[in-house]
C-alpha cells in the first residue's frame, strides 16, 4: 500500500521528485563549459544534408558525455543565408532546421539533462527581407520608417560616412555587414519594445539565455545623426533588454560579442553578465605556440577590470569561434599544441566556451565556410553528418566514432579535462593566486581556492620536460604526475594538484 502510494506521488510530480530542482541562481558555479554549434553544419537527421534541431537533439547523449554544461546555438530563426546572421521573423524557427516544435523539443530534452541552452540574438540589424524592412523598401508612408537608419541625402549635417545603400531614389539605409543587413535604429523606443518581446518571448519557452551578436556595431559612429557614447547607448539597450528579460526569468544570463581589445570592451559588462575575451584567447593561442606566458596575468587583469565595472562578471573564455581560424589551424597542426591549449582553456576558472570541433582538432581557416565544415560524426558518413558544403580541410580528421575508441585522442583529452571541471569547483569558481610565471622556463604556475579547498595548477608551455617543488607534503595529483616531492611536466602538458594546506 505504502509502495503503490508512493508511486502515485511520483507519477503525479513527475521528474521533480526524482531529480535535484535546478538552481537557476547558481549559472556561475553550474556552467564551467559551453558548447558552441553551428547548426547548419552539426547534425542532420533528415538527410536533406544541412543541419537541424532534431539532429542536435540526437546528438544531446555526446554532448553529455563530453561533459558540457548548455549549449550556445548561432541563429535558428528564418532567414536566406546558411549562417542566419540575417533574421526575417525573431519569433520563428528556420524552416531548414524544423519547428517551433522541435525547438521546444530541444529545449525540454536539454534541461532534462541539467544543461542550459544559449540563443544567439541579432539585434543589430534585421533581414533585408524582414517584413519591416519590405515595408519601409516598399511603403513611403511605412510605419516602420524610423526603426532603421535612413539617410535622405539632403541634410549637410549627415556626414555619409560608412556603408549606406540605396533605399530609393533619394535615401540611403545603413548596413555595416552587408546590403542584406540593414541595421536598426537602437535609439527608437518601439525597437526596443520589439526586442523585448522577443526575448520574453523565448524565455517563456524555456530558454536559459541569450547570445547578443555584433555588440560593438550597436552605435556605429555616422550611422544616427546623433551618437554621443556609442558605448554607452549600447549598454543602456542591454541595460533595457535585461530588465523586460527579468520579468520573466530573474537569473536570465546575457553574454555579448563584443569584438574589441578589453579596455574597450570592459564597459559593456555594465550591461552583461558575461563578454567573450578576445585578446584573452589571442594570448593562450600565443602562449602555446611560442611559449608565452603572460596570458594568465592578462587573466587576472581582466578579472579586476570586468568587476570593477560589474561585481557579478562571469569570466568567459574560448579559443576560437565561428568567424576566426580554428584552434587546430591556429597551433599549425600541432596535437601536443591542441592538447595544451584545451588545458588552458579548460583550467580557467568561470565559463569556457567550445566551438564544435575544436575537441576533434578540426582544421579551419578563412573564408567563413572552411572554419564552418561539416561535423565528422563516423568514418563512414553515416552518422548524420552535414553535406552542404564538400569537406575540403576535414577529409583526414579523426570522425567522433574513431576518437571516442582511441583513448590517447584529443577528443579524450578534452573528455578529461572538461571532466576534471565539473568534479573540481575550484576549476570553475576558484580564486585565482599567480604563484610565478616564467618566461625563461615557460611554466605557468597558480593556485585556485574557494570554500572546497584549494588546487594548483601548472602548464608547462616548452618543448623539454621540467620538474616543479609542491612544498605541500600533503599534496596529491589530480591529473598528471607528482613524484618525491616535484610535479613532473612532460613537454607541452599540465598538472592539476590538490593541496591540502
Ligand atoms: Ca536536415
Ligand atoms: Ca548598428
Amino acid at each position: 500500500m505504502v509502495v503503490s502510494l508512493i508511486a502515485v506521488a511520483v507519477s503525479l510530480m513527475g521528474l521533480e521528485l526524482l531529480r535535484p530542482k535546478r538552481d537557476m541562481s547558481n549559472w556561475q558555479n553550474e556552467v564551467g563549459t559551453m558548447y558552441q554549434i553551428f547548426v547548419y553544419s552539426f547534425a542532420d537527421s533528415n538527410n536533406d544534408g544541412v543541419g537541424d534541431i532534431q539532429g542536435i537533439i540526437e546528438k544531446l547523449d555526446y554532448l553529455e558525455e563530453l561533459g558540457v554544461n548548455g549549449i550556445w546555438l548561432t541563429p535558428v530563426h528564418p532567414s536566406q543565408s546558411y549562417h542566419k546572421y540575417d533574421v526575417e521573423d525573431y519569433y520563428a524557427i528556420d524552416e531548414q532546421f524544423g519547428t517551433l516544435a522541435d525547438f521546444e523539443q530541444l529545449i525540454a530534452e536539454i534541461h532534462e539533462r541539467d544543461m542550459k541552452i544559449v540563443m544567439d540574438m541579432v539585434f543589430n540589424h534585421t533581414s533585408n527581407l524582414h517584413p519591416w524592412f519590405v515595408d519601409v523598401k516598399t511603403n513611403p508612408e511605412s510605419q516602420y520608417r524610423d526603426y532603421y537608419a535612413l539617410n535622405d541625402n539632403t541634410d549637410p549635417d549627415f556626414p555619409r560616412v560608412g556603408a549606406w545603400h540605396q533605399l530609393n531614389a533619394t535615401e540611403h539605409y545603413y548596413g555595416f555587414f552587408s546590403p542584406n543587413m540593414p541595421e536598426l535604429n537602437l535609439d527608437n523606443p518601439q525597437v526596443i519594445q520589439e526586442w523585448q518581446n522577443v526575448l520574453q518571448f523565448w524565455l517563456k519557452k524555456g530558454v536559459d539565455g541569450f547570445r547578443f551578436d555584433a555588440v560593438k556595431h550597436f552605435y556605429n559612429q555616422g550611422e544616427l545623426k546623433v551618437i554621443e557614447d556609442p558605448t554607452q547607448q549600447a549598454v543602456e539597450v542591454l541595460q533595457q533588454l535585461k530588465r523586460a528579460a527579468q520579468q520573466i526569468n530573474p537569473n536570465v544570463y546575457f553574454v555579448s560579442e563584443v569584438w574589441l581589445n578589453t579596455s574597450a570592451m570592459a564597459p559593456y559588462y555594465a550591461g552583461n553578465d558575461a563578454l567573450f575575451q578576445f585578446d584573452l584567447a589571442e594570448a593562450m593561442i600565443k602562449a602555446v605556440n611560442r611559449g608565452e606566458t603572460g596570458y594568465i596575468q592578462q587573466y587576472v587583469e581582466n578579472m579586476t577590470r570586468f568587476q570593477a565595472v560589474n561585481p557579478e562578471a562571469m569570466m568567459t573564455q574560448f579559443l576560437t569561434n565561428h568567424d576566426q581560424s580554428r584552434v587546430m589551424s591556429a597551433v599549425f597542426q600541432d596535437q601536443e599544441r591542441a592538447r595544451l591549449a584545451a588545458s588552458l582553456l579548460l583550467t580557467l576558472p568561470g565559463t569556457s566556451y567550445l566551438y564544435y570541433g575544436e575537441e576533434l582538432g578540426m582544421l579551419g581557416v578563412k573564408p567563413d565556410e572552411r572554419i564552418r565544415e561539416p561535423f565528422p560524426w563516423q568514418a563512414d558518413g553515416l552518422g548524420g553528418e552535414t553535406t552542404w558544403e564538400v569537406v575540403k580541410l576535414n577529409q583526414n580528421i579523426a570522425s567522433v566514432a574513431e576518437q571516442q575508441e582511441n583513448p590517447a585522442s584529443l577528443y579524450n583529452h578534452y573528455r578529461t579535462m572538461i571532466k576534471l571541471r565539473a568534479t573540481h569547483s575550484q576549476l570553475v569558481t576558484g580564486k585565482v593566486d599567480v604563484i610565478e610565471t616564467t618566461s625563461k622556463s615557460k611554466l605557468v604556475n597558480y593556485k585556485l581556492e574557494n570554500s572546497d579547498g584549494k588546487i594548483q595548477v601548472i602548464h608547462n608551455l616548452s618543448k623539454n620536460s621540467q620538474e616543479v617543488r609542491i612544498d605541500d607534503v600533503n599534496a596529491t595529483a589530480i591529473y598528471g604526475t607528482i613524484t618525491g616531492g616535484k610535479a613532473v611536466l612532460p613537454p607541452f602538458s599540465s598538472a592539476i594538484i590538490a593541496l591540502a594546506e
